[in-house]
């Protein structure tokens, strides 16, 4: 079925422009819409921050996002006009060239460390109102960052590209069989409708390889394309729009805020009719079809060894020059093999993993938004659930590729000059929560943004480290920006402001990645030093406590409850991190003499502790509340997404981890609930983790099936896809665990091309609830342990081979 779909497909994309044929996108996997956009959202330059929805509602829920990684752009699909936001992952306000640089950077911090020991005692003395206090006073960064009206706004914010308008002359009068369609098969928008008699259609994609976005307008008759195309730029930059030849547009803003520089250039190729670029527009006459090129970037430079004092240190190269140097490319190539580029590239990617379940069951011959108003009433649609668990694949493709920044809390999508939480990088969820389908959903490589991004942050994190709590090593804060921002914003709330863990927490992101691939010439030369100065801020940062157990004072709990002698959360981040030290200081067989103090403070952690109600306690003492449903769930790291909570192997810690969530209720905003899934996956109630995916579908998503807090944020969505992932593989503890939490639900069905740690890859088969079969392909050649059930099967393998298991009785055997 899939293989007619993309035979239809790609017969589409060669045919010309007078025989444009209907596609059956039901068929394949589709976000569809059946009706256009209007044109109300466009250009308002609202400050959208905070919760709610997003003042532009239509491009929150109903536009389609494309993406390479660094270049975005959200398809409106109107008919008088096709409206398109513009995004450059990189495109960002702020940092050391703000007009304070000099200030931007360390010198803010407070010299903290020397007061730790007077809350401390505070915490000895049984004050903790004092230490409290003395906390928030001396934790807190200095001045205003966190604040928009700041002048200059030095954190800074992700900000607009500014929007395309392709103006088309047709109204909606006569318009039938309209259809809006993001494939995610191939990786590309689609607007197409009938009006008088005549097929019009529009197709967009971006691609990583040539960094071009691609435009087609096309119809089944000739002569019909009369468009004009405009630019509305964000208006916080010096805008300069400019025709490039008869047949271009070439762009160049600067940043009021900090001076960066981003530039874009389009060049258009018709056939028939006449085209010209005037002024600031370019003017398409009775042509057959046209074909916009766009190449955009700024002069945002990475940076991993930053000079503190040099106000240019993140500047690099002049974007109207690297965007002439794309377009040069894209031009040479042309329509055809840009397509045919991009398609490779993304189906490499995106066709390893095939999910299906109960195939009978769905309604894809119905646009998305009515499948989920539909499934929200309670109708089943697996088809459904199967779109979203591969949406979230399509997103991260799309908003996390090697050589740019990580997706951030909109992916890279936004349309205003800042939003909510300056859709920055928050480290206490939300850009962890991103990257967790990456390597188990086999897109490793979408995982080095995350890589870089933590890299850009261990020099400034190194003096956030020392100023604040006299340590070596690294570490980071509640919020990141691209410009190596580590210290903590200022707040009242400590509870959301003190979050020192945030950098162990990324760093334990190596490892994973690591375990994962089993790439050990990185873990060498890249991800060693970062575990291990990450565990050496994690051991100094603790209190060594007179009767000799390590507690993190002062801590929180993220989001939540007062400044505390020892989160959970904390101590379980400091025991996930110093676990991957030992682990990855083994297998590079180095730093013995500092291993064994891993293991010591390991030993001597202020251990999990169950409370009053059989739960696992959040903070050092049992204050907890049964009826408490905050959406933070931050003391069950142990459980996920870390490994030292288990019911294989701690079952009393798991079923107290089981209470708080019970506590804690199945609701909340999206990525919350994307959390609890993965926890009750981990768990392995699959039931329960069921439920948690139906209410991320029915409660926290969007029309165009985007996560939302309210507003849209994208971590739900990839929570949602690593939820699945865990109900179905687990390889956490040691061993793979097949079909650990198969819900009822889904009865029949199979998954393919999924990782396991270890560099194995897994294809499971179920029927009427039970293991089919297994493939395991060892991609290392290392042994491998497997459970079903209680059952459990050890072999050695061979580095290439594939092994398939199945269950014979009561035995799980290996072929
Ligand atoms: C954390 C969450 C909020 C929101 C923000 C971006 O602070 O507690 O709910 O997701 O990140």
């Amino acid at each position: 079925m899939k293989k007619l779909y993309l035979l239809i497909l790609c017969t589409l994309f060669s045919l010309s422009a007078s025989s444009i044929e209907t596609v059956d996108y039901t068929q394949g996997l589709s976000v569809w819409f059946d009706t256009p956009n209007n044109l109300d959202g466009q250009a308002i330059w609202l400050r959208a921050s905070g919760t709610g929805a997003n003042p532009d509602k239509a491009w929150e829920s109903r536009s389609l996002p494309i993406g390479n990684g660094s270049l975005g752009a959200n398809i409106m699909g109107s008919i008088s006009a096709e409206r398109i936001t513009l995004n450059e992952k990189t495109l960002w306000k702020g940092g050391p060239n703000t007009a304070k640089g000099a200030e931007y950077y360390w010198d803010v911090n407070k010299q903290s460390a020397g007061v730790l020991k007077e809350i401390r005692q505070a915490f000895l003395d049984g004050d903790s109102q004092k230490a409290g206090y003395l906390t928030q006073e001396n934790f807190n960064g200095l001045g205003a960052y966190e604040e928009k009206d700041e002048t200059p706004f030095r954190f800074g914010a992700f900000t607009t590209m500014g929007e395309l308008y392709v103006e088309t002359g047709l109204s909606k009068i006569n318009m039938s069989n309209y259809r809006r369609i993001l494939s995610l098969d191939s990786a590309m928008a689609v607007v197409q409708f009938d009006k008088d008699g005549i097929r019009y259609q529009r197709k967009y994609f971006i691609s990583y390889p040539d960094s071009v976005m691609v435009m087609k307008f096309t119809a089944d008759k000739g002569g019909k394309q009369n468009l004009v195309l405009s630019y509305c730029p964000n208006n916080e930059a010096k805008s300069h729009l400019e025709a490039d030849g008869n047949d271009g547009l070439v762009y160049t803003g600067v940043l009021n805020n900090n001076g960066m520089k981003f530039a874009f250039r389009i060049k258009a190729i018709h056939k028939g009719g006449t085209l010209k670029a005037e002024n600031d527009r370019i003017i398409v006459k009775d042509a057959d079809e046209v074909v916009f090129l766009l190449t955009a970037d700024t002069d945002y430079k990475m940076n991993f060894a930053p000079d503190f004092k040099d106000p240019k240190a993140y500047v690099g190269n002049d974007p109207s020059q690297t965007t002439l140097a794309m377009m040069d490319n894209a031009l040479k190539k042309g329509y055809d093999e840009l397509y045919r580029n991009h398609e490779a590239d993304y189906t490499a990617l995106f066709n390893r993993v095939r999910f299906e379940i109960n195939l009978e069951i769905g309604t894809p011959n119905l646009p998305t938004y009515k499948r989920l108003a539909n499934y929200k009433k309670g109708v089943p649609d697996y088809q459904l659930e199967q779109l979203y668990y591969q949406f979230g694949r399509y997103l991260l493709i799309a908003s996390s590729r090697p050589g740019n920044m990580p997706a951030n809390l909109q992916g890279l999508w936004h349309n205003n000059t800042d939003g909510p939480w300056r859709v920055d990088y928050h480290n206490n969820i939300n850009i962890q929560m991103n990257y967790w389908p990456a390597c188990p959903t086999n897109l490793s490589e979408c995982t080095w943004p995350l890589i870089d991004f933590i890299r850009s942050l261990v020099k400034p994190g190194e003096k956030t480290a020392q100023a604040y709590f006299n340590a070596r090593g690294w570490t980071a804060s509640i919020s990141a920006n691209i410009f190596g921002f580590t210290a903590p914003l200022s707040s009242k709330s400590m509870a959301w402001n003190l979050n020192p863990t945030a950098g162990p927490w990324l760093a334990t992101h190596i490892w994973e990645y690591y375990d994962y691939t089993r790439d050990t010439k990185f873990l060498k030369e890249i991800g060693y030093d970062l575990i291990k100065s990450s565990a050496q801020f994690a051991v100094d940062h603790l209190w060594h406590k007179p009767d000799g157990t390590y507690t993190a004072a002062p801590s929180t709990s993220p989001e939540h409850g007062p400044v505390d002698e020892g989160v959970t959360f904390a101590h379980a981040v400091v025991r996930e991190i110093l676990l991957d030290a030992i682990q990855a200081s083994k297998v590079l067989g180095t730093d013995a003499k500092e291993r064994k103090q891993w293991e010591n403070v390991l030993a001597k952690l202020v251990p999990y502790r169950i409370g009053r109600y059989g739960q696992l306690l959040e903070w050092s003492t049992d204050i907890d509340d049964p009826k408490d449903e905050h959406r933070h769930v931050n003391h069950l790291f142990g459980l996920h997404p870390g490994h030292t909570i288990s019911p294989v192997t701690t079952p009393e810690l798991a079923q107290a981890a089981r209470v708080v969530l019970e506590h804690r209720g199945d609701g909340a905003t999206g990525w919350s609930m994307g959390w609890k899934l993965n926890q009750w996956a981990r768990l392995q109630d699959g039931n329960h983790a069921y439920k948690l995916y139906g209410n991320l579908l029915k409660n926290g998503t969007l029309d165009n099936l985007w996560d939302t807090h309210a507003p849209f944020q994208i971590d739900g969505n990839f929570g949602g896809t690593a939820g699945i992932t865990e109900m179905l593989l687990q390889s956490h503890m040691g061993f793979i665990q097949l079909l650990p939490a198969l819900p009822d639900a889904w009865a029949s069905g199979s998954i393919s091309g999924i990782c396991a740690k270890g560099n194995f890859e897994v294809s499971i088969s179920w029927k009427e609830g039970q293991l089919e079969k297994a493939i395991i392909h060892s991609k290392s050649g290392i042994p491998c342990n497997v459970r079903y059930g209680d059952k459990t099967l050890k072999f050695k393998t061979v580095k290439g081979k594939k092994y398939e298991i199945t269950l014979k009785g009561d035995r799980l055997t290996v072929l």
